[in-house]
């Protein structure tokens, strides 16, 4: 089912280092809606499982440590076409490899601490804000 919805999150280093307003500015200028949103933790054990599909890369151990190493904020954004317009909104996962303008070269500052999560299809959007959101959390 096609939703035109995507899940977000700023990872630990945007919450860090004070970006919040910035990258939710951007969200909002590109023409998305929150649907959802709040400050969580993962623990290790929710990171293991949220990007349990990278479990066999060798950064898998770095990425499960950084992702629960600070608080997140975790957003699902509506818009048409959201999954692909928000990959684009943020860019290349490797932000020296990010177009001007996006999110990740903006704000990111290595392959790890990039700044920003974004879904690749609309079937793992659907299931990574089911992750983070109960229903009555979803607007
Ligand atoms: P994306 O977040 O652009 O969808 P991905 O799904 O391939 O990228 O990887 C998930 C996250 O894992 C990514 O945002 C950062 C981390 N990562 C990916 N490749 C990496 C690498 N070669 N070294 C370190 N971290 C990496
Ligand atoms: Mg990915």
């Amino acid at each position: 089912m096609a939703t035109n919805r995507t899940f977000t999150m700023l990872k630990p280093d945007s919450v860090k280092n004070g970006y919040i307003g910035a990258i939710l500015e951007k969200i909002n200028a590109a023409g998305f809606r929150i649907a959802a949103m709040k400050m969580t933790q993962m623990t290790v054990a929710d990171a293991q499982a949220f990007y349990a599909v990278h479990s066999e890369r060798p950064f898998f151990g770095e990425l499960v440590e950084f992702m629960s190493s600070g608080p997140i904020v975790a957003a699902i954004l509506e818009k048409n076409n959201a999954v692909e317009d928000f990959r684009v909104l943020i860019g290349a996962t490797n932000p020296a490899d990010a177009a001007e303008g996006t999110i990740r070269k903006l704000y990111a500052t290595s392959m790890g601490e990039n700044a920003v999560h974004g879904s690749d299809s609309d079937e793992n959007a659907a299931i990574e804000g089911a992750f983070h959101f109960a229903g009555r959390e979803m607007f």
